[in-house]
């Protein structure tokens, strides 16, 4: 799979990438990734890529005229392209899931008060967001997606999906996993655990995780059904 990110801020996307497990994944050959400065495409002397709003109003607009060529330039046959923006659909584990299975995705990291909407009308397939809270661009949008969709790709993390991947696709959370030393600073672990009984065992996991779940995650409880 192929990722094709457009950035004005390319170095905040590059770094952390490179530097994780999904950059061994790029090593290793299971994916690529490209990170596009968008300023390339900007216009004049100055490459500018916004603009004041049409109707008045505070803030900048990022240029269709920018993006257009920009999106272009890395555009194939077969891309998903994908708009980040503080309106755009929430990801979750599913779209990571969705996102896996296709060949190229073009993440557009938006910028500024926003992007002109015809952008979105006329040059995207969908709209993603990562949460109800606003940040100051897309890169950290990025950052999420490329790892949280990478991370499933056959050979990139070597080990399988996990159960914590499960758990997101069960709609409970994980149980509580503990290690050596057996007690610390009096702090002991469940004593069910070094019972050695495995039934016991996967039953007790089994409470914890719908414990924990209705505890801290009621509305993923909900979303499971
Ligand atoms: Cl994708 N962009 C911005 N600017 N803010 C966000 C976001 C995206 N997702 C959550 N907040």
């Amino acid at each position: 799979m192929r990722f094709d990110v457009l950035t004005l801020f390319p170095e905040m996307v590059e770094g952390p990438l490179r530097h994780s497990m999904i950059g061994r994944g790029i090593e290793a050959g299971r994916l690529e990734l490209g990170v596009h400065d968008i300023r390339t495409h900007g216009l004049g002397r100055h490459r500018t890529v916004d603009d004041a709003p049409f109707g008045g109003g505070s803030g900048m607009v990022m240029r269709v005229d920018v993006l257009d060529p920009a999106i272009a330039a890395v555009r194939r046959p077969d891309s998903h392209v994908v708009l980040f923006e503080p309106s755009g659909a929430r990801f979750d584990q599913r779209m990571a899931e969705r996102f896996a299975t296709l060949p190229h995705l073009v993440l557009i990291c938006g910028h500024y008060e926003g992007i002109d909407a015809r952008v979105r009308e006329h040059l995207v397939d969908e709209t993603v967001s990562i949460g109800d809270y606003v940040l100051t661009g897309g890169e950290y949008a990025a950052l999420v997606v490329v790892d949280a969709t990478a991370r499933l790709l056959p050979g990139v993390l070597g080990n399988a999906t996990s159960a914590m991947d499960e758990s997101f696709s069960s709609g409970t959370l994980e149980y509580p996993h503990y290690t050596r030393p057996r007690e610390y600073r009096g702090w002991p672990v469940p004593d069910v655990l070094l019972s050695g009984n495995h039934g016991k065992v996967e039953k007790w996991r089994r409470e914890q995780s719908l414990l924990r779940t209705a505890a801290i995650r009621p509305d993923l409880a909900r979303k499971g059904d």
